[in-house]
């Protein structure tokens, strides 16, 4: 039963901030190759890369316009090729981004659909007449505005439920999903391990188009579609394959991602990233969390996966704020000791983790980022445009505040490399797709990496003692002292050995006793153990 995908640990790649090759300010593929070895030294099992592909970049990338082409900002197939075989060749496999909810409006598919209500590939995509002059109905898409488009030369509308140059695939036809398939089966047969599957959730709509304004997520025909999937693709290839699923709860991931479900691996959960957001403005206007209901969200993932389903581990991706900036505290002071204590509070759970490139280094949100102008990202852009600027319902400062909390550029400023100019993302004097954090001087890959006591050393060291203990992998999970507000502690037990793991999420000391054990410190954030005392952020990973 034991899988190869349980046992790894994924780093996930955004190609455009990882590392230029070619001084044009935009990282690309040979840029990944040059840092292989980086990601080797990690200690990592497989990278995941956003996508690649030809694009007009509305969303950087996620609207595809060829799916078997390589966007030339990144490089040529070959390039990708020759990436592909130096990975394999240090034992580090590689999963694409699949995007089959949506293509770009620049992929030859929708050029033929919209040209007539007749054409050959008219049902590849969701059309339907205006009502009483309307778009067919109130849903909106993921970045504002209406979730249909009026296209003038058939006079219907076109259904996205991200952006206007995103427009969404019909999988009720099964020649659009025929297509979809022959193409992963040409990815998979050049090599590729695996997909990660953007919205995988989304890509079944209720019949009659009803529900509320949110995009429909669990549609009548998803379990159909995937199913089918898997017996016409996936079952042929020892691959990974993991669900990025908002909305989706733990009794819906055992459907997706059952063991015996022949979907897929796992899925990507976002319950545990709500805990901040606000009610009406989401990202926009953030609350503190509560370490309570965190614990509760990720626990009950725990247990209910538990012998049933494969849980997937993440704080962070392209889409989220640094964590260190997010559920720790980025200050000088406690930047370190809380990356660290994040880090080991998410990998000694029950499933696969997923390291975003930086969250090794303890990357923060860059502060330096002071205006609107300094952002890149469709969904802060239009967000801002609308609450900002037409409904003036937040101010130009608050909504500021929020995108610097939780906005996706966060995620996407470059890899900070060394403590040269451009942080050695790109050559001194370049100026990169987008601005860097202004602490790369200090925090950086050349700073950390021989460094014994750096958040990478630490990542490095939680990557060497999964390969050592089986319960990390496999134990379960039980939560201790459910309500306590400043302490997370739980325990994984496998066979007769126990693991302990009980962590400070405040930068204030705390006595415990269960934070007492006489069990093998197996890591931890600071240099002695103090017993009940847990000093700020402190750490500590016990086997009994
Ligand atoms: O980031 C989000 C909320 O602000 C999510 O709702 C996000 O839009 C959702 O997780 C889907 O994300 C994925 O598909 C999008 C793309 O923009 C994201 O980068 C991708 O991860 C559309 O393809
Ligand atoms: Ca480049």
């Amino acid at each position: 039963m034991d899988k190869w995908w349980q046992n790894a640990v994924v780093y996930q790649v955004y190609p455009r901030s990882f590392q230029d090759s070619n001084n044009d300010g935009i990282g690309d593929l040979n840029g990944i190759r040059q840092r292989l070895g980086y990601i080797k030294d990690l200690g990592v099992d497989v990278i995941w890369l956003n996508p690649i592909y030809a694009t007009p970049n509305d969303d950087n990338g996620y609207d595809i316009s060829d799916y078997e082409a390589i966007n030339p900002e990144f490089g040529t197939m070959a390039d990708f090729d020759a990436l592909l075989k130096e990975a394999h060749a240090l034992g580090l496999k590689i999963i694409m981004d699949l995007v089959v909810n949506h293509t770009s409006d620049e992929h030859a598919w929708f050029i033929e659909s919209r040209k007539s209500r007749v054409n050959a590939h008219r049902d590849y995509y969701i059309w339907r007449d205006p009502v009483d002059g309307h778009a067919p109905n109130d849903w909106e898409g993921g970045f504002g505005g209406s979730a249909w488009q009026l296209d003038a030369t058939t006079g219907q509308y076109y259904l996205h439920l991200f952006s206007k140059k995103q427009p969404d695939l019909n999988w009720r036809n099964p020649a659009l999903r025929n297509d979809v398939y022959a193409m992963m089966r040409r990815w998979l047969d050049k090599g590729v391990d695996g997909f990660r599957m953007d919205v995988i959730n989304f890509i079944s709509k209720t019949a009659d188009f009803t529900g509320d304004h949110r995009p429909v997520a669990n549609g009548p025909h998803v379990h159909e579609y995937l199913q089918e999937m898997h017996q016409r693709v996936l079952q042929d290839y020892d691959v990974m394959t993991v669900g990025e699923t908002p909305g989706v709860k733990p009794e819906q991931a055992l459907q997706y991602a059952g063991y015996t479900a022949d979907e897929l691996n796992m899925v990507f959960t976002f319950q545990h990233l709500g805990v901040d957001l606000d009610a009406k403005y989401g990202r926009w206007v953030v609350h503190p969390f509560s370490l309570v209901r965190l614990k509760q969200i990720m626990s009950d993932w725990q247990v209910a996966l538990h012998g049933h389903a494969w849980n997937s581990l993440y704080w962070n991706n392209h889409d989220q704020p640094r964590v260190v900036s997010r559920f720790g505290d980025d200050s000088a002071k406690w930047r370190v000791q809380s990356a660290k204590m994040l880090g080991a509070v998410l990998h000694f759970m029950e499933g696969t983790p997923y390291i975003y490139q930086g969250e090794e280094l303890g990357m923060t949100n860059p502060a330096n980022f002071k205006s609107i102008t300094d952002y890149r990202d469709i969904e802060i852009l239009n967000a801002y445009q609308e609450l900002v600027t037409d409904k003036h319902e937040l101010t130009a400062a608050q909504m500021l505040a929020g995108i610097h909390h939780s906005g996706r550029d966060n995620a996407r400023t470059p890899m900070q490399w060394t403590a040269a100019p451009n942080a050695g993302f790109t050559a001194a004097g370049v100026t990169p797709w987008i601005g860097l954090n202004a602490n790369y001087r200090t925090i950086n890959a050349a700073h950390e990496v021989g460094d014994p006591d750096s958040v990478f050393a630490f990542y490095r060291q939680m990557n060497v003692l999964r390969r050592q203990y089986p319960i990390i992998v496999h134990g379960d999970y039980e939560l201790l002292n459910p309500e306590d507000e400043q302490v997370w502690a739980y325990r994984r037990r496998l066979d007769d050995q126990t693991l302990l793991v009980v962590a400070n999420f405040t930068a204030a000391t705390q006595e415990r006793p269960v934070a007492r054990s006489n069990g093998q410190l197996l890591l931890s954030n600071y240099d002695t153990d103090a017993g009940a005392i847990l000093r700020g952020f402190e750490v500590k990973v016990y086997l009994l």
